[in-house]
C-alpha cells in the first residue's frame, strides 16, 4: 500500500474533518504496520562466502549484487534517491544501531516499504521475500528510533481539536498538564534514543504537528514525572529519576523547555514508583506520591520551592498489586485532588483524596485497561474543565472524557498518533 503522509494534506486540497482524517491515518499507519510486519521478522541470513563481512562493524551497508557482492555503499543519513544504486540494490547489511527504512521509490514513497532493525545484520533480497524487493529500493531513510525511520517525524504526531483551549478561572487543582501556558494540554515524550520531545499538541495549516526538542540523554533517567507548578512561578515543571535514584526538580520555564534543575535528594530507588500528584494535602502546594517496593505509599508534601518535607505514610501496604499510579487531578468535582490506580487484573481504581493526605473508599472506573497500556494523566484535555485521562491504542490515542463526578466516558479516538517501540509518553 502507498504510505501516505499521516494528517497531511495536499496544496489545495480540502481539509478533512479530524474525525476521517484520524480513521485515515490510523488505516494508513496498521496498514503500514502489518506490511511491515510481514517483512520484518525474517531471520538475518548467512552468506556463503560469508560476503557479508565486507560491511565494516557499526555500518550500514547496501550491495549492487546478491550475497554481498559487487560495489558496496554505506549509509549512514538518509538517502532520498539512491543513484547507482536505484534499483540495484539486492542485499544489505545492517551492522549499526539505527532503523532504516527502504522504499521503492524516490523520496521514501512507494508501494511496499522494508523496516530493517538495528544490528538486524545480513539480508539478501535476492533470496528473501520471494524476490519481491529484489532490485526495487530507489530511497532508504535512516533514524536512532523506530517511529522516525517510519513516519519521517522525530517527535510522535499529535494534535487536538484547535478548540480545545481549557475556560479562564479554572481552581487550581484543574490547571495542570499544561507546560507553555496556553490553556491547553501538552505532553512530553521520551524516545528510545533518549530525546525528550515537548509536543503541544498543536497542527499546523499543513496539518502537520509541531514538537520541540528539549534534550537528548533522558534515558539516564528511570522515571519522568510532572503535575503542575511546584515553586510556584507559575510555570509547570518536571521531576526525574537518576539510575543512581538521585530525584531532580526541573524547573519549566514556561515555553516546554527546562531550566537549571536542583537536586531533590538521593535514596529514591528503594521507590517502585513515584507520582506527582498535585496538592493532596489542601494547603495549596503539589506534593508527591511515592509507594516503595514493600507496597507502602507515602506522601511527601511540597514545600513550594520543588523540594519536600518530611514524608508520611498516605497508605500501609497492599499498593504492590498495582502496576501504575497516575494522577489526574480532581475527577470527582469536589475541588481535591483523587488518585488513580491501575491493577494488574485491567482494572482502574480511583481514590478520591480527602485533601488530607489521604483517600477514601475507592471506585472501579469502567472498561478494561490492559497492562501494556499506559494511562496518560495531563488534566482536561478537550477544554471542558474536567480532568481527562488517555490511553494509547495501536496508532491512537483515545481520550476517555471525564464528567467530572468520579467517572469517565466512553474512549474517543479523535487525536492522531503514532505509537512506537518504547516510547515514553507524559
Ligand atoms: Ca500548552
Ligand atoms: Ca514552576
Ligand atoms: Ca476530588
Ligand atoms: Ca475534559
Amino acid at each position: 500500500m502507498p504510505r501516505t503522509s499521516r494528517g497531511r494534506r495536499a496544496p489545495g486540497a480540502s481539509r478533512p474533518n479530524r474525525r476521517t482524517a484520524a480513521r485515515r491515518a490510523l488505516g494508513a499507519a496498521a496498514a503500514l504496520a502489518a506490511s511491515l510486519a510481514t517483512l520484518v521478522t525474517v531471520a538475518p541470513q548467512a552468506a556463503a562466502k560469508d560476503n557479508s563481512a565486507r560491511c565494516p562493524a557499526g555500518k550500514l551497508c547496501l550491495f549492487q549484487y546478491g550475497d554481498y557482492k559487487g560495489e558496496m555503499k554505506i549509509v549512514s543519513s538518509s538517502q532520498p534517491t539512491l543513484g547507482r544504486f536505484d534499483n540495484t540494490t539486492s542485499s544489505l547489511v545492517n551492522n549499526s544501531s539505527l532503523w532504516a527504512v527502504a522504499f521503492t521509490d524516490a523520496k521514501y514513497r512507494g508501494g511496499t516499504t522494508l523496516l530493517v532493525l538495528p544490528h538486524n545484520g545480513p539480508i539478501d533480497l535476492s533470496g528473501a521475500f520471494d524476490g519481491t524487493l529484489d532490485n526495487k529500493f530507489s530511497s532508504i531513510r535512516v533514524a536512532t528510533t523506530e517511529h522516525e525511520a517510519v513516519q519521517g517525524t522525530p517527535w510522535m504526531d499529535w494534535s487536538r481539536d484547535p478548540e480545545s483551549a481549557r475556560p479562564a478561572g479554572l481552581p487550581a487543582v484543574s490547571r495542570f498538564g499544561d507546560l507553555d501556558n496556553d490553556g491547553r494540554a501538552d505532553l512530553l515524550e521520551r524516545a528510545d534514543d533518549g530525546r525528550l520531545w515537548f509536543l503541544p499538541g498543536i497542527a499546523n495549516a499543513d496539518g502537520s504537528t509541531r514538537g520541540r526538542l528539549v534534550g537528548g540523554g533522558w534515558n539516564s533517567m528511570t522515571q519522568l514525572v510532572r503535575h503542575g507548578d511546584h515553586n510556584g512561578d507559575g510555570k509547570e515543571d518536571l521531576y526525574a529519576r537518576d539510575k543512581s535514584g538521585t530525584l531532580w526538580f526541573y524547573p519549566g520555564r514556561g515555553d516546554g523547555a527546562f531550566g537549571t534543575r536542583i537536586r531533590v535528594g538521593g535514596g529514591w530507588n528503594s521507590m517502585r514508583e513515584i507520582s506527582a500528584a498535585g496538592d493532596l494535602t489542601g494547603d495549596g502546594r503539589r506534593d508527591l506520591l511515592a509507594r516503595d517496593t514493600a507496597g507502602k505509599l507515602w506522601l511527601y508534601p511540597g514545600n513550594g520551592k520543588g523540594t519536600f518535607g518530611a514524608r508520611r505514610l498516605s497508605g500501609t501496604g497492599g499498593w504492590n498489586s498495582m502496576k501504575q499510579l497516575a494522577a489526574p487531578g480532581d475527577m470527582t468535582g469536589d475541588g481535591k485532588a483523587d488518585l488513580l490506580a491501575r491493577d494488574g487484573a485491567r482494572a482502574l481504581w480511583l481514590y478520591p483524596g480527602n485533601g488530607k493526605g489521604a483517600f477514601g473508599t475507592r471506585k472501579k472506573l469502567p472498561y478494561s485497561w490492559p497492562a501494556d497500556q499506559p494511562v496518560i494523566a495531563t488534566g482536561d484535555v478537550d477544554g471542558d474543565g474536567r480532568s481527562d485521562i488517555m490511553r494509547p491504542i495501536d496508532y491512537q490515542v483515545f481520550v476517555f472524557h471525564g464528567n467530572g463526578k468520579g467517572s469517565i466516558g466512553g474512549p474517543m479516538p479523535d487525536m492522531g498518533w503514532d505509537n512506537a517501540s518504547n516510547v515514553r509518553v507524559l
